[in-house]
């Protein structure tokens, strides 16, 4: 018989049963929280340590080296999902650790879950209060700073990367949308400054909890339901703002990632949009790596289109120059919330294992591609390979997990994939199921009672390749949208997680590509024989000159787009909309490979 499985457990619900009654067990991990956050930074369970994993501080060859990446954490390839399953066990383990904590379990942020309001009708949780309370009150009445909702860096963090400025001294505390938390020059110090006080208490230099806990739900639930409408801003008399929810949500875009063929497909970015290249005639899939890039993006602070005037701000004309921690690999591990959100990344994962026959091995095979050759995603080419890893090395299932170790039979040896396929006979946990499960007939029902009925009238798909991420420091999102009969509707949003500079990649100026792809399921073939298609890069802003050349502005371009597109023909090649868009779009674009295709 099995030994009883320990479960990972939304922290939502560890949350209610603390409210009714039952304290333990969130009692428990908030001590064990607090405790690794206190240890030495350089203790082997201590938060600094493990959290410092992912990104900064850089080591190997990354930490003076661009074309590498100093973190150890892998994306945009196949051990994006196993990497941090063994990352999650890390960190869980460091919790057990601590005196009185041996059962503590590392709970998930359920994102897709939805709770009913009085009203009856359904919305996004968004972030769980007890991750952005800035108290906990136990129930004998000590109160403590919610270890939760940040972290203080008991060490600097320094980039040595050529000319980079992604620095945090010793002391910052870590933030999340809407503040900024660049603070690497002078000059980004006070464009932070002028960013925060915003959101000060007025009269004070105190930043409004309650304010700004608001503005980071309402940009999480935007990007899970995939809202750019911005209520209050929509112009009749001005029909080029975008209008509508698309179905590239990131709730609509984990359960898509469901449906994805192959593990390969599933695990990354890049393997998934070689899958999706208009040359192969593939139904169009989604990754489990896109919707996770999303969250870091919704939290770390990269507006979506649209949402760059926030009404709800108190200065609703400043675009915000928001900046946190989760939206850059360098410091997403130094925000406790990260590893809520890739707990239940984890969960998504299980999910489609189950799902797809793959808990106890996983085929790295693609259905209908040679086996003999590499497929893109399966090695490091065309980004900076993390800690331990060269660009064309191919990647299997028992590749080097690096830093983590573990025993086998007296040795020590670095973690494989292959030790953490199964999580309930390898690891000795399992998952509590909740949203987007479909083993929980229960949910699943509740699920389909809830969706509006989706007319699906076309099987088209909106392909765009060839975005030069060289030229683009720091996360950054790419929209696409179609002007139709002088409507513009968005169509949705590949966000890009990334590093904050990128340019320093030497090797990777002429490759380093993003690629992202847009189903047209809303419109009929005859709208889209007519439909007008452009792109836009909402990024950091107020922080690199570069960046602001890229912006391109809704209208005024929309209408040159007009002019740019050959009549019947939906290939708009980079020559043509370059100049349609703005001045200096080639040079984002790499002009020989950009291409813009309805298929
Ligand atoms: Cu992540």
């Amino acid at each position: 018989m099995k030994p009883t499985l320990k479960v990972r457990r939304s922290i939502q619900n560890i949350y209610n049963d603390f409210n009714n009654g039952k304290p333990e067990e969130l009692e428990k991990l908030i001590v064990a929280w607090q405790f690794i956050k206190a240890l030495p930074a350089d203790h082997p369970n201590s938060f600094m340590t493990l959290g410092g994993f992912h990104g900064e501080p850089f080591v190997g060859r990354g930490a003076y080296d661009g074309s590498y990446w100093g973190g150890y954490c892998n994306h945009g390839n196949i051990l994006f999902p196993t990497w941090h399953r063994v990352y999650l066990h890390k960190l869980e383990k460091a919790l057990q650790s601590v005196p009185g904590c041996e059962s503590v379990m590392l709970p998930y942020w359920d994102q897709t879950y939805k709770i009913t309001k009085p009203d009856g009708s359904k919305e996004f949780l968004g972030v769980p209060p007890v991750l952005t309370d800035e108290y906990f009150t136990f129930s004998n009445n000590v109160t403590i700073p919610n270890p939760l909702k940040s972290f203080v860096l008991p060490v600097a963090l320094h980039d040595y990367v050529e000319v980079s400025s992604y620095s945090k001294p010793q002391g910052y505390e870590t933030v999340r949308y809407p503040l900024s938390g660049l603070v690497g020059r002078p000059t980004d110090r006070a464009a932070a400054e002028l960013n925060n006080s915003a959101y000060y208490i007025p009269g004070t230099n105190t930043i409004n909890v309650k304010l700004t806990t608001q503005l980071l739900n309402d940009n999480v639930i935007g990007w899970l339901s995939g809202t750019v409408e911005i209520p209050g801003q929509f112009n009749p008399n001005n029909p080029l703002t975008p209008v509508g929810k698309f179905r590239g949500g990131v709730y609509d875009s984990y359960k898509k990632s469901l449906d994805a063929p192959c593990y390969t497909v599933f695990s990354n970015n890049t393997s998934r949009s070689e899958w999706n290249d208009p040359k192969y005639n593939n139904i169009n899939a989604q990754s489990l790596e896109s919707p996770h890039g999303s969250i870091h993006l919704s939290v770390g602070g990269v507006n979506m289109p649209g949402q760059d005037a926030n009404p709800n701000s108190p200065n609703p004309n400043v675009p915000s120059n928001a900046n946190g921690d989760m939206g850059e690999n360098e410091t997403a591990g130094l925000d406790p919330i990260f590893f809520f959100h890739h707990c239940n990344v984890d969960r998504i994962f299980w999910m489609w294992q189950k799902k797809h026959n793959s808990t106890t091995n996983i085929d790295l095979s693609v259905p209908g591609f040679p086996a003999d050759q590499q497929y893109p995603g399966t090695n490091n080419e065309g980004q900076q390979p993390p800690v331990g890893y060269e660009p064309s090395e191919q990647l299997t299932m028992d590749s080097p997990l690096f830093p983590f170790k573990m025993v086998e039979n007296g040795q020590e040896r670095y973690f494989r994939s292959s030790d953490v396929f199964d999580i309930e006979n390898q690891l000795g946990f399992t998952y509590e199921s909740l949203s987007l499960d479909d083993t929980d007939q229960a949910s699943a029902l509740k699920l389909q009672a809830s969706a509006p009925e989706e007319v699906h009238k076309s099987d088209k798909v909106l392909t765009i390749n060839g975005i030069n991420r060289a030229k683009i420091n720091g996360s950054f999102v790419l929209s696409a949208y179609a002007t139709i009969d002088g409507v513009r509707h968005f169509l949705g949003a590949e966000p890009v997680l990334s590093r904050w500079r990128v340019v320093a990649c030497k090797n990777c100026l002429t490759h380093l590509e993003v690629s992202a792809s847009f189903t047209l399921y809303q419109f009929t073939e005859d709208e889209i024989a007519r439909a007008i298609f452009d792109v836009q890069i909402n990024g950091r802003s107020g922080n690199e000159t570069e960046f602001a050349k890229f912006t391109v502005a809704n209208q005024a371009n929309a209408n040159k787009l007009l002019t740019a597109r050959a009549p019947g023909n939906m290939m708009l090649m980079a020559d043509s909309l370059g100049k349609g868009l703005v001045a200096e779009a080639p040079m984002l674009m790499n002009s020989s490979a950009f291409n813009m295709q309805v298929s």
